[in-house]
């Protein structure tokens, strides 16, 4: 299975340009750590950006709960984005008519398009979403993250919602290149989607929200996904984020390497 390959194998043959660059980028940095920067001011996700670029492949933001945000924020993200070698991934979970998230990606305050590389959507909308963003992203040589699965307890993203949100990606490969899930999502050696894994820590299980934890080991090996993402995890202490970005890295590395070896 695709999955299985080394990234490096991935990069050579996939067919969308995002999962390419991500896949070599992964490869040259030795990471599959995305860090989940959920901090509410400018100063605080820059300096978490700054000290995590060495050590992940994507930095993940949510840009709406930044009180003081601006164009010069998105500005230094790209900057920071060149300098360390990782990629801006918005979580920005689309979930309206096609018409609607063209606006909401292209315009308004945020201009997501213009600074993140990818992007995600809920499928609930139906096919219309991806056409409507694919149309502000594709030009622009973006990449969408379907949510195939989430992480939180009582999910309703399962079975047929998860397999249809598959076959909808399977249409749009030209835009879509992966998932936002738990598991891979891959049927064949014909397709290689992308997994982004949240709800990844290796100190608690949960917290008192209905997130749900699983280690690195867990997710890449046993279920596996391609890229963990971790939020608190990293950046909870902040006196530890570089120590934390360090040890989150290793492990989700060391897991990569397990699961090429036992597929060899
Ligand atoms: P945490 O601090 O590691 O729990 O943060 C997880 C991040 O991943 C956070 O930004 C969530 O919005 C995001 N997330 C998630 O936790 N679970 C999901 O299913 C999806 C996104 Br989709």
């Amino acid at each position: 299975m695709n999955t299985y390959k080394t990234y490096a194998e991935r990069a050579a043959r996939h067919p969308n340009a995002c999962a390419r660059s991500l896949f070599e980028l992964m490869e040259r940095k030795k990471t599959n750590l995305s860090v989940a920067a959920d901090v509410t001011t400018k100063k605080e996700l820059l300096a978490i950006a700054d000290a995590v670029g060495p050590y992940v492949c994507v930095l993940k933001t949510h840009i709406d709960i930044v009180e003081d945000f601006d164009q010069d924020l998105a500005d230094q993200l790209v900057e920071l984005a060149k300098k360390h070698d990782f990629l801006l991934f918005e979580d920005r979970k689309f979930a309206d008519i096609g018409n609607t998230v063209k606006h909401q990606y292209g315009k308004g305050v945020y201009k997501i398009a213009s600074w993140s590389h990818i992007t995600n959507a809920h499928t609930v909308p139906g096919e219309g979403i991806i056409s409507g963003l694919r149309e502000v992203g594709l030009p622009l040589g973006r990449g969408l993250l379907l949510l195939a699965e989430m992480s939180s307890k009582g999910a309703l993203t399962q079975g047929s919602y998860t397999t249809e949100s598959v076959a909808m990606a399977r249409r749009n490969q030209d835009f879509v290149f992966g998932f936002i899930a738990q598991h891979k999502m891959n049927e064949s050696d014909d397709e290689d989607f992308v997994v982004m894994a949240p709800g990844v820590g290796l100190d608690v299980t949960g917290d008192s929200l209905g997130q749900q934890y699983r280690t690195p080991y867990q997710v890449i090996v046993e279920s596996g996904c391609d890229v963990i993402i971790v939020g608190r995890g990293v950046y909870g202490k902040p006196d530890q984020v570089e120590a934390q970005a360090t040890r989150y890295r290793e492990a989700g590395w060391n897991a990569y390497l397990e699961r090429v070896r036992q597929h060899q």
